[in-house]
Parts: C-alpha cells; structure tokens; sequence
C-alpha cells in the first residue's frame, strides 16, 4: 500500500513536472507579445493598463474553465499574470 502510494506521487509530481514545462514555454510566450503590445501602446502614447481589455480576458477565460470550483482559484492566477504581464510591459517593453 505505501509502495504504490509512493509510486503514484512520484508519477503525479512527473505529470506536474510536465504542465509546469508547457505552462512555463507559454508564460514566456505570453511576455513576450504583451511586451510587443506595450511598445505599440508606448508608440500610441496609450496608458499601460486597460481594465476593459483585462475584463473582456477574464470574462473569456471564465467561460473557459469547465469545472466551476476552479474559477476562483484560475482568477486568482490570472490576476497575477495580468499584474505582471503590466509590471514587464513598463520594465522590459524596449528591450524586446
Ligand atoms: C494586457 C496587459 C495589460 C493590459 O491592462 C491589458 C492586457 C495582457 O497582458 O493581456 C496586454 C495589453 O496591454 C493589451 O491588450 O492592451
């Protein structure tokens, strides 16, 4: 029993090994093109921060999620995404 107890964690921690290389591939990605979207903005002398845009994105990733029980949670991480994603708009837009 704790054998395969242990042998199920060890193979559970490998499939979160494996989402967080694919999460982690379209993070960067994700910088990425918000850093381009910031240069254009700069270029447009646009502010940063769009709170109608963030809303549309959470509006769309809400009716996303399939399991309900993990909005909150989903919301809560896109929150930080969308911080970050304007903390390195301001930080790194000229460098990309
Ligand atoms: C982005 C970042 C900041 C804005 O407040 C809204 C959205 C995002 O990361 O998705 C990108 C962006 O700047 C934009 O779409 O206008």
């Amino acid at each position: 029993m704790k054998d395969s107890n242990n042998n199920k964690l060890e193979d559970l921690r490998k499939e979160v090994d494996c989402l967080d290389s694919k999460i982690i591939k379209l993070l960067e990605e994700r910088i990425s093109i918000s850093a381009k979207i910031g240069i254009i903005k700069q270029n447009l002398n646009l502010p940063t921060y769009t709170p109608e845009r963030e809303e549309e994105i959470k509006n769309r990733i809400s009716a996303l999620i399939q399991d309900k029980k993990k909005l909150n949670s989903i919301l809560k991480i896109y929150e930080s995404v969308l911080y970050e994603s304007r903390a390195m708009q301001n930080e790194f837009g000229e460098e990309v």
